[in-house]
């Protein structure tokens, strides 16, 4: 199922929810870490990491050899949802509409839920791509999860709670915490079509802007958000700093519009066979879930 992303992006969404039903096939999940996987990673989503994975195959020539990595990064994606939601994380009650992993599953199937989701992220490469594409997106993924990723990230904004930080600190948390897998998403798209390494560049300066866009709207959306457009918890921030509480809603909004515009500027090499992923940056600034 998904939510709702620019109609333009229906099919590729659904198309990518149909693979990850594949990814994770189960007749009856009888298993109860199989059955709290699939209840997370198959509950509505955007799917946005993995749709930019296929719109830098696209812009890049090939798309044919993009799913693999769009449903790898949908189960990393999943996998950090879990474990953020944790008790002794950001002790989230609802996720993606529905009761967390941990309320609905209990904390040990979650935590193992999230193993779970991790590891058939990175199996699901090594099964379904020749051993060099495959080993190149794996470390682009474990990279992006790594010591300078979403776990650095995550471990900085945990030890961060109830306590100040400066903008550059905001800044960093949340580029590993958020950008980083969007950067990986899109360069795995890249490399999965063959992609120059200037290509990549481009779609890696792109994507890491969107994603900081993202995460800056993330936070507004805690703000000005409802519960049945975010599918979470709302204000539930308020032990943290970000940049709402920095730059204000105003200031916040103005940021990541200008982040997604020097995202556009990115793909100027690309022309106009790059217009998907201009929408994809206008939909995140205005998106409301
Ligand atoms: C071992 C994978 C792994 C992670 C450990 C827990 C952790 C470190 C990192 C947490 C990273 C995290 C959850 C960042 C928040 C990113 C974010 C903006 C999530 C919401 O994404 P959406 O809006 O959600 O794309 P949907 O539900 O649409 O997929």
């Amino acid at each position: 199922m998904s939510a709702p992303l620019p109609a333009s992006f229906a099919d590729a969404q659904r198309a990518i929810g149909l693979a990850l039903e594949q990814a994770l096939a189960a007749p009856a999940a009888t298993d109860p870490v199989l059955a709290a996987m699939r209840y997370t990673l198959l509950a509505p989503s955007k799917r946005v990491r993995a749709v930019l994975v296929h719109l830098a195959a696209d812009v890049c020539g090939d798309r044919s050899r993009a799913m693999p990595a769009a449903v790898s990064v949908e189960c990393i994606h999943a996998s950090s949802l879990i474990l953020d939601d944790l008790p002794s994380m950001d002790n989230a009650p609802l996720r993606r509409g529905r009761p967390s992993a941990h309320i609905a599953h209990g904390e040990a199937v979650a935590i193992l839920a999230a193993f779970g989701l991790l590891n058939l992220g990175y199996g699901h490469l090594a099964a379904a791509y020749p051993a060099p594409l495959a080993a190149r997106v794996t470390t682009l993924y474990a990279d992006a999860v790594g010591l300078d990723g979403l776990i650095a990230g995550q471990a900085e904004d945990v030890l961060a709670t109830d306590a100040v930080i400066d903008f550059d600190t905001l800044e960093r948390i949340h580029r590993r915490k958020t950008g980083v897998l969007f950067s990986a998403a899109a360069q795995a798209g890249a490399v999965s079509a063959g992609a120059s390494d200037a290509a990549i560049a481009s779609l890696t300066s792109y994507a890491k802007n969107l994603g900081l866009a993202f995460q800056i709207v993330d936070d507004l959306l805690d703000v000005v958000g409802t519960v049945a457009e975010t599918g979470k918890a709302v204000r539930a921030d308020a032990r943290k700093t970000t940049f709402v509480s920095f730059s204000g809603v105003d200031g916040a909004r103005e940021l990541a519009t200008e982040l997604c515009a020097t995202a556009e500027r990115a793909l100027e090499p690309f022309g106009r066979r790059a217009d998907p992923l201009r929408e994809l940056a206008r939909y995140v600034t205005g998106r409301r879930s």
